[in-house]
């Protein structure tokens, strides 16, 4: 058992790089329609809430198409505008290997979708999760740039063994990122922008404190996998997350090392406060008590 809870290799049929084939024709026109479910909920919500690199995405890419899309089809436009790709996965896939295929440029993604019972939760990242949250982003350079620089970044910190420290950069930021702009507060994480709870939730809801990047601030905070966040992070732009990660991250980690983690619901004196929020939500329970 590998240290990401993984026995052994890839599951039967799928290739040394975990990657399988979508076999797109196999999809039933039911699991279409989830699709199409999740999409028109989404894209109704989205406008106003979504930043203009994904809103842009989603229409370079063309998502609507009356289903699940056909990854080669996503990979001649996606290819073409940054040098990325999507790959077929059939689920989740161990550090090491997610790490070199970001690294190289090939997004893995879910080759599964949720059930019907299952549209405003569920734990694995399902193609949508990963096509429409995750896919729209990559069209643009800079955030195209910073996944690649996240991959080579996570290959280090495997070797470190700093990987807890790295994986809170990526959920606070590719999963759970929120961006100031003009207009105000967007979203840009896919884990708000594929659910949509919580891209209500991020942007509106007292509860969560919205607090701004810092990097080391945020690799030495805990977060929830199990129900939304109780802190955002909020990033200036694009280019300040590529900058702060094309840094050298080692006398980063030597620090971390000794520094204690920070609870979840802390407001610290040095943070700068979008939001001061009142973890009324989670005092109350959460989604599991219904609040
Ligand atoms: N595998 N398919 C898939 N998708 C992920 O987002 C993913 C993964 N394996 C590991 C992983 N994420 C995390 O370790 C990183 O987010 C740090
Ligand atoms: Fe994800």
């Amino acid at each position: 058992m590998s240290a990401d809870g993984f026995i052994g290799g890839p599951p039967p049929g799928a290739r040394p790089d975990w990657t399988i084939d979508q076999d797109w024709n196999g999809y039933s026109a039911d699991e279409h329609r989830v699709w199409m479910t999740l999409y028109e909920r989404q894209t109704a919500l989205l406008p106003g809430r979504a930043c203009d690199p994904f809103l842009k995405g989603l229409d370079a890419l063309d998502l609507h198409r009356g289903g699940i899309p056909d990854f080669e089809r996503i990979n001649e436009e996606l290819v073409r505008l940054t040098g990325w790709r999507v790959v077929a996965v059939p689920g989740l896939v161990p550090d090491d290997v997610f790490f070199d295929h970001l690294a190289n440029r090939r997004f893995p993604a879910g080759q599964f979708i949720r059930r019907p019972d299952q549209l405003d939760y569920l734990q694995e990242p399902d193609v949508f999760h990963d096509v429409f949250g995750h896919v729209p982003m990559l069209t643009d350079p800079v955030f195209a740039d910073y996944m690649e620089a996240y991959g080579k970044g996570g290959q280090r910190a495997l070797s470190l063994g700093r990987l807890h420290n790295l994986a809170r950069l990526y959920w606070y930021t590719v999963e759970f990122g929120l961006m100031d702009t003009p207009e105000g507060l967007r979203i840009y994480g896919a884990g708000i922008v594929s659910s949509k709870t919580e891209s209500i939730f991020a942007l509106d809801d007292p509860s969560p404190n919205r607090l701004g990047f810092e990097l080391e601030r945020v690799m030495r905070t805990p977060y929830r996998i199990d129900d939304f966040q109780q802190v955002y992070f909020v990033i200036p732009s694009l280019q300040t997350l590529l900058d702060v990660t094309l840094r050298d991250f080692g006398p980063i980690y030597d620090r971390l090392a000794t520094a204690a983690d920070i609870p979840i619901e802390a407001v610290e004196a040095d943070d700068r406060v979008a939001t001061r929020g009142t973890q009324a939500y989670a005092n109350a329970g959460g989604r599991l008590a219904g609040a």
